[in-house]
């Protein structure tokens, strides 16, 4: 790493020593992971440069810009609407959520039995290893499932600048009015963090920049369609990590680069697997940047996961925002309306998910679905109960998993992976 890089951690109070221990643990499984694949589309290059230079080159643009006087947020939910962000001259980046860090450490705050997703966002503040957090001039908590909202009332003492936004729990009118109510909050918090007024313009276009990299996921999951498969799981999965971190032009115009590339693979009917690999749809927590696990064992067990029903996935971008009205009060309602869709599981009751769920094992041919469950999170492991009995009704087949972030369990997994892809077969 170059002395800009060990300056630039030093100057954000990163520990230097388990910050570089983290970026060669990290490193070693991305090598081991994406680069051993066969087949990538060339385009994969730029996602391997910015995985490179996630703690290089993006937090030093991060910097320049914060030193121009931009503000940076972050976020740990896909509840927070980056278009607000935007239109107030800040940048949003997601909170790194997935891999176990100081875990002695974060068993002094939270309890054993809490989610890995929530251990980690605090290892990697109490770690001192996340310049994402450590560059972060606002970081938002977000009201969703208990662990997240209670662990927020500790995290408030770990740092100075936590924002906690309320979310509803139902989908009624009252909640529709409550999602607003918080997203008018969150605009005058933002505008009293940036110092600049939020009008239609520039919200306007703030939704237009999101919805553009809607737009290009979207291409990329229409032709994730095809048989063979163009692109392996772990790959479209790093492009819909990567959405929560790259400045958000240039990773509109690396996505659609890549589309344009997989096109001319189906064209000519090539993929990165034969066409009788088992299609797996992989729904439920999602799988946050470096959480490879995973999908890592089921691609290598021979599947190919054609897609993600998952906030790094397709419940985190499917819908657009309506981006045709003239005033903020219509364009703050176009944001409501948008995100008001999103079926997380800490809604109730949540039938969207379970409806979501067979459509897209249906869009995208698939051959099972595997429902992915962080240990102890309640919210997806009540609701993997009713969508396993809906979609074997459908003989829809499914698998239905509950890990972490240990690999202490990859022995056992892989044996019921590889159990199931025998029963697909
Ligand atoms: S909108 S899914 S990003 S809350 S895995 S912390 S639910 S115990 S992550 Fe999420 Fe927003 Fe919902 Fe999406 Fe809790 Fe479960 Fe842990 Fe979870």
């Amino acid at each position: 790493m170059s002395e800009d890089h060990k300056n630039m951690w030093e100057d954000l109070g990163l520990a230097l020593e388990p910050h570089d221990a983290l970026l060669s643990v990290l490193g070693n499984a991305y090598k081991d992971i994406y680069l051993s694949q066969k087949e990538r589309p060339q385009g994969m290059v730029y996602f391997d440069f910015v995985m490179s230079e996630v703690h290089g080159l993006r937090i030093r643009e991060l910097l320049d810009e914060k030193a121009h006087g931009r503000k940076i947020i972050g976020s740990y939910c896909v509840f927070v609407p980056e278009e607000i962000a935007l239109a107030a001259n800040a940048t949003l980046v997601g909170l790194c959520s997935g891999a176990d860090f100081a875990e002695d450490d974060v068993e002094t705050y939270l309890p054993g039995n809490t989610c890995a997703l929530i251990k980690s966002a605090f290892g990697f503040k109490l770690g001192q290893v996340c310049p994402y957090v450590e560059c972060s001039d606002m970081i938002v908590g977000e009201n969703t499932c208990d662990g997240k909202k209670k662990a927020y009332e500790t995290l408030g003492n770990l740092v100075s600048n936590l924002y906690v936004m309320d979310l509803p729990q139902m989908k009624s009118n009252d909640g529709k009015a409550l999602l607003k109510a918080e997203y008018t909050r969150f605009k005058k918090a933002v505008e009293a963090l940036t110092g600049v007024t939020i009008d239609a313009e520039s919200l306007k276009k703030g939704i237009e920049t999101v919805n553009n990299k809607r737009k290009a996921i979207h291409r990329l999951s229409r032709l994730r369609k095809a048989n063979p498969a163009p692109i392996s799981g772990l790959d479209a999965l790093l492009a819909n990590q990567v959405f929560f971190y790259d400045n958000p032009a240039r990773f509109t115009e690396s996505v659609n680069k890549i589309c344009d590339e997989l096109e001319q693979r189906i064209e000519k009917k090539k993929g990165v697997c034969p066409e009788s690999t088992p299609r797996i749809l992989i729904s439920g927590c999602p799988m946050a940047v470096p959480n490879w696990k995973f999908p890592w064992l089921v691609e290598s067990a021979g599947a190919v996961i054609v897609g993600e029903e998952s906030c790094v996935g397709e419940r985190g971008t499917r819908n657009l925002t309506d981006a045709s009205g003239n005033t903020v009060d219509d364009l703050m309602d176009a944001i409501v309306d948008r995100y008001f869709k999103i079926d997380c599981a800490i809604f109730t009751p949540n039938p969207d998910r379970l409806n979501h769920i067979a459509e897209m094992a249906e869009t995208y041919k698939a051959d099972g679905v595997i429902h992915y469950g962080l240990q102890f999170c309640q919210p997806y492991a009540m609701e993997s109960m009713p969508i396993e009995k809906a979609l074997k009704a459908k003989n829809i087949p499914v698998l239905k998993i509950e890990t972490d972030y240990s690999m202490e369990d990859v022995g056992q997994l892989k044996t019921r992976v590889e159990a199931f892809l025998e029963l697909l077969k």
